[in-house]
């Protein structure tokens, strides 16, 4: 079917509530990492989702958060920009009836530009049906939605109606991504998140968060084996010792389950190998930033 609709729908929200999880349900695919803890996504990350005549290209955003260091700044800043230049925005929160800070925050922004919001209440599964109301009644008397949606984007209920609401704000006109793209993140930028996603899951407290991973290698050799190597950067010498775990426990943990999830994706044998090396304070380096791919130079 030609696409006659398309634009883009921002995810907004404050850290935890399950933007990236709604990103990756809606993509029907891993686009994003998802971890129980708080600050999980760095970048802005898109994912397309065709439905009939209509092309969404979602944004998924870093949480809404106070910063802490020049990374959090710059998380901060894609976050604000990315509820500019939309066709709509959605903000997602816990099925909680009370407006928090971070999201009473946001929506005094986006009440100073004319984009249309939703509401997105995410975690319904944790909720019964009828504590919704209050949740709904909170956030009515705070803003104006275009509309409410609640929704599990951990089951995957409520997805559809989501498109429902979203696909009347979007404009006439072509498709803003070639048909098959299902994403803008490359493939290298890929593979260093689902790195940073085991380390999340396996560590504690600062330690994954001040972790960065670069691809150092991705190549297919003659008999279809993907080599890759990456780099795990951290902060502290200490930090170091627990990334490689002892006598390497922590860093074969992750190289097994970085294994599989990528001998599934390349469908064939994956060498992979990391390494660790300590950064001091790179987050605060705006040099070692920009090295990363933080375009923090801008930052207002
Ligand atoms: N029960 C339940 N848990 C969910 C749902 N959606 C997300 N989660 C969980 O909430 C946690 C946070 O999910 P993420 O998708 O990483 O949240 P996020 O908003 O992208 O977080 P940041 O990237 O840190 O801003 C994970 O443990 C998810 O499994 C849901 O619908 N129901
Ligand atoms: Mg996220």
């Amino acid at each position: 079917m030609n696409i006659t609709k398309s634009g883009l729908v921002a995810l907004v929200g404050r850290p935890n509530v399950g933007k990236s999880t709604l990103l990756n349900r809606l993509a029907g695919e891993k686009i994003a990492i998802v971890s129980d803890k708080p600050q999980t996504t760095r970048r802005r990350i898109s994912a397309v989702v065709v439905r009939g005549a209509c092309q969404f290209v979602f944004l998924d955003t870093p949480g809404f958060h106070k910063p802490r260091n020049r990374l959090g700044e710059y998380m901060l800043q894609v976050a604000r920009d990315s509820a500019g230049g939309v066709d709509a925005v959605a903000l997602v929160v816990e099925p909680i009836p009370r407006v928090g800070t971070p999201e009473t925050l946001l929506l005094e922004r986006l009440s100073a530009g004319d984009t249309p919001v939703l509401l997105v209440i995410n975690k319904v599964d944790t909720v019964p049906k009828a504590s919704l109301l209050p949740v709904i009644e909170a956030y009515r008397q705070a803003f104006r939605f275009a509309a409410v949606v609640p929704l599990s984007a951990r089951e995957g209920d409520g997805t559809d109606l989501l498109l429902n609401e979203l696909e009347p704000l979007l404009p006439e006109g072509p498709p803003l991504y070639p048909e098959g793209q299902v994403t803008d993140q490359p493939e290298r930028e890929l593979i260093a998140e689902l790195v940073r996603e085991k380390l999340l899951n396996h560590l504690d407290k600062e330690v994954p968060h001040g972790v960065a991973v670069m691809v150092d290698t991705l190549r297919e050799r003659e008999n279809k084996l993907v080599e890759i190597s990456v780099t795990i950067l951290c902060e502290k010498e200490s930090h170091k010792g627990i990334l490689i775990g002892k006598r390497g426990a922590m860093l074969k943990t992750v190289g097994e389950e970085m294994r599989a999830e990528l001998e599934e994706m390349y469908e064939g044998p994956v060498l992979f190998q990391s390494w660790v090396k300590v950064r001091a304070d790179w987050r605060n380096n705006p040099g070692q930033l920009h090295n990363l791919g933080f375009d923090t130079g801008a930052l207002k």
